[in-house]
């Protein structure tokens, strides 16, 4: 697989110009705090609409919407799961995550899809696990297929930048 098509951007994702943004929502898809309250000011209440109609999500699937005020075209929305010890198939799920995000990227045809740490905020999935896994599945599902082109990490804070950049250089 080309490293250039992984990709790590340092900030907001709600400013970001891919053809999707993740967003880490929770089972009910009716937005929350973190990420997915960001994401949800900036594309507006449209955004919100769309979602009701999709009857939530489980833990490790993915579900997509338009991308409304945002400079990206479609949201797609996952479940992460919440941290409770490792003990309950938790990093399965997380990859799981990632490839039914990159599944849906995939079908609708998109070069480029940004990602946050999905479970690396309030459902406390340690940081460095979290961002193994996220690049690990992003590779495999990369080196089978052609779309998206291009995958972009999005890490909020210096931690996860520094923990990004040293397994994007391994
Ligand atoms: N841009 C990029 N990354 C961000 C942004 C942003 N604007 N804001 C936060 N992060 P979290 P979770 C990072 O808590 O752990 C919500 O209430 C943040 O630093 O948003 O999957 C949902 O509705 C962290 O690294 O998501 C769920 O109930 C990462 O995004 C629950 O939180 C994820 O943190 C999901 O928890």
């Amino acid at each position: 697989m080309d490293k250039k098509r992984l990709e790590l951007h340092r900030g907001d994702i709600t400013g970001l110009k891919a053809d999707a943004i993740v967003n880490a929502a929770n089972t009910s898809l009716l937005g929350g705090g973190g990420v997915d309250g960001a994401i949800h000011r900036a594309a507006g209440p449209d955004l919100l609409a769309e979602c009701r109609e999709l009857n939530g999500c489980n833990t490790g699937e993915a579900k997509i919407t338009k991308g409304y005020r945002l400079r990206a075209r479609y949201v797609i929305h996952t479940v992460g799961p919440v941290w409770y010890g490792g003990y309950r198939n938790e990093s399965e799920q997380l990859a799981s995550c990632y490839s039914s995000s990159l599944r849906l990227a995939r079908e609708y045809k998109l070069k480029s899809v940004a990602f946050p740490g999905i479970s690396t905020g309030i459902y406390r999935f340690p940081k460095e696990l979290a961002a193994t896994i996220a690049v690990n599945e992003t590779k495999r599902f990369l080196m089978k297929n052609s779309l998206p082109e291009k995958v972009i990490f999005v890490a909020f804070d210096d931690e996860s930048y520094r923990i990004y950049s040293s397994l994007l250089k391994a």
